[in-house]
């Protein structure tokens, strides 16, 4: 049997160069709470991305949490169920109820000619997801929001260093939130982050990272723990050197999945839209009806040749048992996502795959295709 390959595998720079970083902890013994690698890789980060304002996690899903809990969103949420189950689950943890509204075929994000009729008068907020790193249609959601009055907290676990019309994705809605998760573009091991648009909003929110601490004994508000250490502050810094490569060779291998699935009858590339910069951050493919195998059967017959892709965004967070319950969850409120997800599987793609890794697999696509 070849070697496996999975969907995705981290970027490590080589161990040598994380040493020095090391040593300087091993030193100052400041092993967490706002220590200089902290310091350094938000600004750092800030000027890499074209942001004004990041405050670190320990993860992206606690940087949700803590972004409702910023904004003090109650009530009802609007969001998308074709996403990692994080996304829900935030405002689940928040008390809050998930309104799904279904997605745009084409950019697989919320659609936002769908929103209006999912807004009533407990509706707080929406929270988006740029779904593989494609930025939303981010005016008309803003748009939206304006006209009821209600906040947008942008899920951007996929979406670092992507740029739409307008610069980084990132600015867009009241905050955005970012994954540095070990399958992310760019890695902190685990990590995360809150983009804020003015220091006074990213001050709050390190008081809420912080268990609502601002001095040794004053408690501002009911914090969490949400901090990232200085390891992996000082690995982001270190990983920030590398990431240019990364999202180059990571263009080149989109490029190649493109041109050899060309042509393949009943399997459908989804297009990039609306990015002046990419991440290419996930390589979906939707295997249609005229493909001789379901999505599922391909999927067994990749696994069989050691290839493990993964149905990223199957099933749907609306079909979990938390949420199926919800009104918003039926299947005929969210065609185009109950679709999609029964369609789709994203292959491999990551830095250290190489031409014939791809090649291997798009084989595999093309041999059952005939
Ligand atoms: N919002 C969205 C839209 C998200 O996609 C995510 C996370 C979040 C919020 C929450 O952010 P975090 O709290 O995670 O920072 C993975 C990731 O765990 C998750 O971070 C990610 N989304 C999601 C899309 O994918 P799984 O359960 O599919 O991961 P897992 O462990 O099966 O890993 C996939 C493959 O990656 C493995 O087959 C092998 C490889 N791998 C994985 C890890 C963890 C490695 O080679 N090394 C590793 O250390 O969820």
């Amino acid at each position: 049997m070849r070697n496996p390959i999975f969907v995705t595998q981290p970027s490590l720079p080589p161990l040598d160069e994380f040493i020095p970083y090391l040593e300087k902890i091993w030193a100052s013994k400041t092993l967490t709470n706002g220590g200089p690698f902290h310091r350094e890789l938000e600004l750092a980060l800030c000027a890499y991305l074209g942001v004004k304002h990041i405050a670190l996690f320990t993860n992206g899903t606690i940087a949700l949490v803590t972004a409702l809990q910023a904004l003090r969103i109650t009530d009802e949420v609007i969001t998308t169920p074709y996403s990692f189950v994080a996304t829900a689950h935030s405002l689940k943890w928040n008390g809050i109820k998930p309104v799904f509204v279904d997605i745009d075929p084409k950019t697989l994000n919320l659609d936002p000619t769908k929103i209006e009729a999912a807004i009533t008068p407990q509706t707080t907020a929406i929270m988006p997801v740029h779904c593989y790193g494609n930025p939303c249609d981010v005016d008309a959601i803003q748009e939206i929001a304006d006209n009821y009055n209600l906040k947008v907290i942008y899920d951007a676990a996929h979406a670092f260093g992507v740029q739409c019309h307008c610069g980084s994705v990132l600015n867009h809605g009241d905050l955005s939130v970012l994954s540095f998760h070990a399958t992310k573009v760019f890695n902190t091991f685990e990590g995360g982050a809150i983009v804020c648009p003015d220091a006074k909003t990213k001050q709050h929110i390190d008081h809420l990272k912080n268990f609502g601490f601002v001095n040794e004994t004053t408690v501002v508000a009911t914090g969490i723990n949400g901090k990232m250490s200085e390891i992996n502050a000082a690995f982001g810094l270190l990983q920030l050197k590398h990431v240019d490569r990364v999202l180059t060779r990571r263009r080149e291998i989109d490029s190649l999945y493109r041109d050899l699935l060309h042509g393949i009858p009943g399997i459908r590339c989804i297009q990039r839209t609306g990015q002046q910069v990419a991440n290419y951050a996930y390589f979906p493919i939707l295997v249609e009806p005229d493909y001789p195998l379901t999505r599922d059967e391909l999927h067994e017959r990749m696994r069989d040749t050691n290839v493990f892709g993964r149905r990223y965004f199957y099933p749907l967070i609306s079909d979990f048992p938390m949420y199926r319950g919800l009104p918003s969850s039926a299947r005929a409120n969210l065609p185009v996502a109950s679709e999609i997800s029964e369609k789709v599987i994203c292959l491999p793609i990551y830095p250290d795959l190489s031409d014939d890794d791809v090649k291997r697999i798009t084989t595999t696509i093309h041999h059952h295709s005939k």
